[in-house]
């Protein structure tokens, strides 16, 4: 039943901008920190959107958002496509926010046509990607997926101390599911890159095969509070010293592994954090990541062994937590398989790639065959309210995103014996 199914490219253009001034920033991102009343609104502005679409949208009680569409076929499980609507603090307007937009543009083109697919289709918006207020990042497509505990997840805290749970309360959207209790045919993600390398080779499109390994820490060093005019050098015991150290050792151990190989410290919170006392506290993240897991390990031991050794000559603490620990993702052959004819029926030059960005379809990929669909983002910037893809870019990755779903929508057919 092939129709020549289009995206209308005005229309997605005009969401993603008209959504972007939810949280939108003076230098022209985003600032729309997960379970925020600012993500309440385009929560609110996504259900209202998908409901005027005749979809039924439910919640678990991590606060994702599930819109379906009803099939020919009630008894199978859906075909979901989606993303994030969270956004880093200093965000662009594409990071996340292009896949469930791109997903609902995809859903509203088969609902204009009538066009009725085999099994149900759901966009999905997944709560807390990012990890910016409350680390770690993907953590309800997590839970879904069984790697993170459903009460360990709702009582990280942020910042101010507040909990997953009091926000997500808060704003309304803890559902009645319970999270990871929802079945999935499949799963397709259109994000922007968030690397060069397609617009370094006139690529438009990204065939997602992968995802790089990603390990985050927590990481608190603990000296001793003392007052900066009294108390002698040799005296101290001078938390942020060491854990300067440690943050150099961390680029040298990327440096180290390179040309793969990535590590950040991105968060650092120094206690008390005032100019006449010597730090006696330091907390901070540190990010590694790499496409092998055996390398990561190697990674791991060394940032482990430096912390250890950074802290010695003070005589300090340090405490060091694992709280996230995805290995390499490899998707699902089917799922690329529809990705790439896709691109190719839809006309577009295309390029095999492994995330270095960590998304929801990773984990998802745990429990449902997944794979992904890469756009180019200018110079490849991103988690920078600079970041841009253009309406074309965005454009054609939402229409390979509808084709690769009707593409998986037959294969599902046929498996259950039916002609499409
Ligand atoms: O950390 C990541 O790669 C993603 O942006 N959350
Ligand atoms: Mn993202
Ligand atoms: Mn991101």
């Amino acid at each position: 039943m092939k129709q020549n199914l289009q995206i209308d490219p005005e229309r997605l253009w005009d969401e993603i901008m008209e959504t972007s001034k939810i949280g939108g920033t003076p230098k022209g991102g985003i600032n729309r920190l997960t379970l925020t009343d600012l993500d309440r609104q385009v929560r609110d502005w996504f259900k209202q959107k998908a409901e005027g679409l005749g979809c039924i949208v439910t919640v678990d009680d991590m606060g994702a958002m599930f819109a379906r569409r009803p099939g020919q076929r009630k008894d199978v499980p859906p075909i979901a496509m989606g993303s994030h609507l969270d956004t880093q603090p200093t965000g662009g307007k594409f990071d996340g926010v292009l896949g469930v937009l791109g997903a609902l543009e995809a859903l509203r083109t088969l609902h204009e046509a009538g066009y009725e697919t085999f099994a149900p289709i759901e966009v999905v918006n997944w709560t807390n990607e990012e990890g910016a207020r409350f680390a770690p990042a993907m953590v309800s497509s997590g839970v879904f997926a069984g790697a993170f505990e459903h009460d360990w997840a709702s009582s990280r805290k942020d910042p101010d101390g507040i909990t997953f749970a009091e926000a997500l309360e808060k704003i309304g959207y803890r559902g009645p599911e319970k999270c990871g209790e929802h079945p999935l045919s499949g799963f397709f993600e259109l994000h922007i890159e968030q690397g060069p390398l397609l617009e370094a080779e006139g690529k438009e499109i990204g065939v997602v095969t992968g995802i790089q390994g990603i390990r985050w820490f927590e990481v608190t060093v603990t000296g001793q509070d003392a007052h900066s005019g009294t108390t002698p050098m040799p005296r101290r015991r001078n938390a942020l010293l060491s854990a300067t150290g440690i943050v150099e050792k961390v680029n040298a151990i990327a440096l180290a592994h390179a040309p793969l190989a990535v590590g950040t410290v991105g968060l650092m919170q120094v206690r008390p954090n005032s100019p006449n006392v010597v730090p006696g506290e330091v907390f901070f993240t540190v990010d590694l990541r790499h496409p092998e897991a055996k390398t990561l390990d190697a990674m791991e031991s060394e940032l482990r062994a430096a912390i250890t050794n950074a802290c010695k000559p003070q005589n300090l603490e340090s405490k060091v937590s694992k709280i996230l620990d995805q290995p390499p993702v490899h998707f699902d052959q089917d799922c690329i398989g529809c990705v790439r004819e896709a691109a190719k029926n839809s006309g577009y030059s295309m390029r095999d790639i492994v995330s270095g960005a960590g998304h929801d379809a990773g984990y998802v990929s745990r429990v449902a065959p997944a794979s992904m669909i890469f756009v180019p983002c200018h110079n490849g910037i991103s988690h920078n309210e600079a970041e841009f893809t253009s309406k074309e870019q965005c454009a054609a990755g939402a229409q390979v995103l509808l084709q690769a779903v009707l593409n998986y929508d037959r294969k599902l057919a046929e498996r259950h014996g039916s002609k499409r």
